[in-house]
């Protein structure tokens, strides 16, 4: 069974949710990391919890300042990390802890890459389908399932009001790409765009509350050209809406001009740049080329300039990426941005799998991951193909929990293997109904298992129905170990068995 459980902070307004999973035989309960916030009727929304928390100094000022404010007490309570930790990863801009003043019911969470690897999913409406309803279940469905932040990339009529029902439910911060209501408000012709239009959408979003904003500053006017001959051009919305607007006007990037006033607003509200990766690459063959490692020479730049006014920033990285080309991103961004934290579409690790880009990209998410990326942002099943429905936010959201999992793992997280030692040892025991509740996803798991063999007898028997009673490899090695493993390999060893035939030794090549 699983149940919400809350940890006290140093003040008893500070409560910690976690996931505690309570297993049988005497096990103890195993507690997960917890994004589902508090549960509330969606027009009431949740309430605010860090009303009295907030304060005038920015989350980045403050741990410059040397002050664990009550966020960042509460995200080391979640990671299980000491405090100082957590203010020193900020204070160096090494973490990000998105939280808009006006966005009181975020539980707090951080971004950085010596904590956990967190999962955005994106959702929202587009011209042809959806309803602010739809959205705000996708958003709950999409947190239920552990996102860890939600992305509301709606375009089309109604942006102001579903933006507002999302933030107003959401227990996990929202980030947004304003350009794409500024176009809206020009009604789609990127020429017609401007600064004082593109400032009041930003005022306005930061209004409602949005944490973190995706900015397409990167993309310079001299950069453009560089993507002309690419296979696939400028695949980023953002992106192409920007290159739009600076070929027609050949003027530099708006964004990129007035971006130390855009500073000054963001630190009004506290909201976190994501320094938008307009030209990453949209297929294998474009990866890592001139395009795309020009911009990140920009964005560089800008994260060094957002620091200087206490904003707190994270960059956007690629796209479509092969594999032995991945690292190469991550050595280059951190050196490049300071550390600041990396948060990755993927990368789609090929071009051949339509229809089965949540697995394409999360390999490429897991590897990016495990070097260090701090955020990966979901790709689900529809990616190329359509605007995902709620299958397929699920779909998206359980790939990406794993590639950050596996990452976690990879990387030694305090904590992260105990929930793989848990599900193993019920694996091993036969501990059925645990093994389900551990699982990332307990219908499917529960599901296929009761396909074979439904039986409530079967929720204790020592096999399942993919090897039958005979060849369970577990239940085979219950019986060696009753029998003593360690003392019968010692006879077999002592009466001159071998296992390991040691390898002929073979002279080395010499040339
Ligand atoms: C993440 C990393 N690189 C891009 N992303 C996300 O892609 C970005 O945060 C946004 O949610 C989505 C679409 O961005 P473009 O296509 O406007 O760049
Ligand atoms: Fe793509």
């Amino acid at each position: 069974m699983r149940r919400k459980v809350y940890v006290e902070g140093s003040s008893s307004d500070i409560r910690v949710p976690f996931a505690s999973v309570e297993l049988s035989d005497g096990n103890d309960p195993v507690r997960l990391y917890d994004t589902s916030g508090p549960g509330s009727e969606p027009e009431k929304g949740l309430p605010p919890l860090r009303a009295p928390w907030v304060s005038g100094r920015t989350q980045l000022a403050s741990a410059r300042a040397g002050v664990v404010t009550p966020e960042m007490e509460f995200v080391a309570i979640r990671e299980n990390v000491p405090a100082e930790l957590v203010r020193a990863e900020i204070a160096a801009g090494r973490a990000v802890l998105p939280a808009n003043r006006n966005h009181p019911e975020s539980e707090p969470m951080i971004i950085g890459s010596r904590f956990l690897v967190k999962v955005n999913a994106n959702i929202g409406t587009s011209a042809v389908t959806s309803s602010v309803a739809e959205e705000v279940e996708k958003l709950t469905w999409a947190t239920r399932w552990g996102a860890d932040t939600v992305m509301d990339l709606s375009t089309g009529p109604r942006i102001h009001e579903t933006r507002e029902a999302i933030i107003r439910n959401s227990p996990v911060p929202i980030g947004t790409v304003p350009i794409y209501q500024a176009l809206e408000k020009v009604k789609g012709d990127p020429v017609k765009l401007t600064w004082e239009l593109f400032r009041d959408t930003i005022i306005e979003q930061a209004e409602q509350g949005v944490d973190y904003m995706t900015i397409h500053a990167g993309v310079l006017l001299p950069y453009v050209p560089l993507a002309a001959d690419r296979v696939t051009g400028i695949v980023s919305r953002g992106g192409s809406i920007m290159a739009a607007w600076c070929l027609a006007h050949h003027e530099e990037n708006f964004l990129y001009t007035n971006f130390d006033e855009m500073c000054r607003i963001f630190a009004d509200y506290d909201i976190t740049f994501s320094l938008g990766d307009g030209l990453r690459p949209g297929s294998i063959a474009d990866a890592n080329d001139e395009a795309q490692f020009a911009e990140l020479r920009t964005l560089g730049e800008l994260t060094h300039r957002a620091w200087e006014h206490d904003v707190q920033v994270m960059v956007e990285g690629p796209g479509h990426v092969p594999m032995h080309k991945i690292k190469e991103n991550v050595d280059l961004q951190v050196e490049l941005c300071g550390g600041a934290p990396f948060y990755t579409l993927g990368p789609l690790t090929t071009d051949i799998a339509p229809a089965y880009d949540h697995i394409t990209s999360a390999i490429g998410a897991a590897m990016i991951g495990m070097f260090g990326t701090a955020m990966l942002c979901y790709v689900t099943p529809k990616e190329h193909l359509g605007l995902p429905d709620k299958d397929d936010v699920k779909a998206g959201m359980i790939a990406y929990k794993i590639a950050a999992h596996a990452a976690d793992l990879a990387k030694g997280h305090p904590g992260a293997q105990e929930w793989d030692d848990a599900l193993s040892k019920a694996r091993f025991e036969f501990r059925w109904e645990d093994q389900f509740e551990l699982a990332l996803d307990p219908e499917t798991a529960r599901a296929y298992h009761d396909e074979t063999l439904p039986a409530s007898a079967a929720k204790t028997a020592h096999f399942c129905s993919m090897c039958g009673p005979k060849f369970c490899s577990m239940k085979i090695s219950h019986e060696l170990k009753a029998q003593g493993m360690g003392q019968k390999s010692q006879e077999f060893v002592a009466s001159g068995g071998r296992v390991y035939v040691p390898l002929p030794v073979v002279p080395a090549h010499s040339g």
